[in-house]
């Protein structure tokens, strides 16, 4: 039996807001030391699945260089392994429209591999499954197409694909993101084909460029071919929202998450740099938190997730957060509830998520409503500085915004990013 996975990892995320600005969603970083697509790429080497082609898209940079030649997942062999499938710029080709399309750009790629399945998954979801159990049902119940499944929250239900099944677990009925949803029993978005009914509906569909699973190929084939559901029972994210992203990471700080990172049944796999162990000053604590290689922490640290080489000077206090690489929280400074992204260098004596003031956010009032703040790629916040709620630091070219030492709950502000000899200095202190 040959199988052959293809993760879709060319989406936008629009609602990670700056997070996904500069990288696509799979290579948002995830857990401290992973990023979102280790777990589709996990789950096909813990399934058996060693034939994976990853189809990027938007902003492929860091995911082709976390990827590389796939070393990490055991995925770098001669005959099969890990291919990344850029967008064909040439004749027929351009940019893939929508995910149906993407995958039909690549129909020599998925004849080459000869697959008697093929395994469609979304390369930004947050889970462990073993895909081998979902094919051996497929192969059961004699199916053309078998759905993953899982019920969701009523009031998210209209944000998925929603379906119907019989008592034999057939789809009988299926509506992408509908606006009234009358289920809540929801598409994973991950999906087992029979390759040669793939091969054949991709060509039906080949003229269509926005053709994508959900609006074209799935309610084709629940009218004229077997397409079955297999119920998902464990633990599954799609970790699309900065409240999402957050809340997901902080869940891996409880006694007995969900998400179990300590498993070793099933690793999860990543390209990790060298980084010298987690170094503890004197004064330095860490209550509930992930704390990744590389770290030096001389203050205290909370319910939080550190990824690989933040710095945390004395003094200074993080709570509730999720901190990404090589981040610098200077003495004396106090950070609750943000998400701050790499590179970022917070001055000496400033608070984030300073107040009880919940104004949502002014240019993303949907994004950041509950008191969570973001701050971008590489910014510097100067020393000094009270920033309240629903608040977020975007890099800029110029310094705009820091005259004032009081940002309000609610702002948008821009500010100046560091260069590299600065922050090298900085790390040398
Ligand atoms: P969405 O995730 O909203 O819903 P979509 O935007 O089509 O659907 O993205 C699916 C996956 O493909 C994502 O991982 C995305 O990053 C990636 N992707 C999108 N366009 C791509 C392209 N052109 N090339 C490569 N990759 C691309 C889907 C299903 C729903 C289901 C949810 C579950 O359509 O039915 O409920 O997933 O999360
Ligand atoms: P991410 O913020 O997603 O972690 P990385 O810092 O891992 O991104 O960068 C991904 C890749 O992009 C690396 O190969 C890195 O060298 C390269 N890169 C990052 N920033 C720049 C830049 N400003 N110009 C050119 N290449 C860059």
């Amino acid at each position: 039996m040959k199988t052959l996975a293809l993760v879709l990892a060319g989406g936008r995320g629009t609602r990670l807001d700056i997070l996904s600005e500069h990288r696509a969603k799979p290579s948002v970083p995830f857990g401290g030391k992973f990023r979102l697509i280790d777990f589709a790429l996990s789950n096909c080497v813990n399934s058996g699945i060693y034939n994976v082609g990853v189809l990027t898209q938007y902003l492929p940079l860091s995911l082709n260089d976390h990827i590389g030649i796939g070393k990490p997942w055991d995925l770098d062999r001669r005959i099969g392994g890990v291919t990344i499938l850029q967008p064909y710029t040439g004749k027929q080709g351009g940019w893939y429209k929508g995910t149906a399309h993407a995958v039909y750009q690549n129909l020599s790629y998925i004849k080459s591999h000869n697959p008697k399945y093929v395994v469609v998954l979304s390369g930004d979801h947050v889970y462990k499954m073993n895909y081998d159990e979902m094919i051996s049902q497929h192969i059961e119940k004699g199916a053309d197409l078998t759905i993953a499944t899982q019920r969701v929250a009523w009031e998210d239900a209209h944000q998925f694909g929603i379906l119907e099944p019989n008592d034999n677990m057939q789809i009988v009925d299926f509506v992408e993101k509908p606006e009234e949803p009358k289920s809540n029993l929801a598409s994973m978005g991950i999906y087992v084909f029979t390759a040669d009914i793939l091969i054949e509906k991709l060509k039906a569909f080949c003229n269509q460029e926005n053709s994508d699973f959900g609006h074209h190929i799935i309610p084709e084939m629940i009218d004229n071919n077997n397409v079955f559901a297999y119920e998902y029972g464990g633990y599954w994210r799609d970790v699309g929202t900065l409240k999402a992203l957050w809340e997901a990471n902080l869940a891996l700080t409880e006694p007995l998450p969900e998400l179990n990172l300590y498993d070793s049944n099933w690793n999860l796999h990543t390209r990790s740099e060298e980084k010298p162990p987690v170094k503890f000053g004197a004064k330095g604590q860490a209550i509930k938190s992930l704390v990744s290689n590389g770290c030096i922490i001389n203050g205290v640290v909370e319910n939080s997730v550190l990824s690989p080489g933040v710095v945390i000077e004395e003094g200074a206090v993080v709570r509730d957060s999720v901190i990404l690489n090589n981040t610098i929280i200077k003495k004396d400074s106090i950070i609750c509830k943000c998400i701050i992204d790499k590179d970022t260098v917070i001055g000496t004596n400033s608070h984030i998520g300073f107040g009880n003031d919940m104004t949502p956010n002014d240019e993303k009032p949907e994004l950041l409503e509950n008191g969570l703040n973001v701050i971008g790629k590489g910014v510097r916040v100067p020393d000094n500085i009270q920033i309240g709620r629903n608040c977020r630091i975007l890099p800029a070219v110029v310094e705009e915004d820091f005259a004032d030492k009081h940002i309000p709950s609610g702002s948008t502000v821009r500010s100046q990013t560091i260069s590299s000899e600065e922050y090298i200095m900085d790390l040398a202190r």
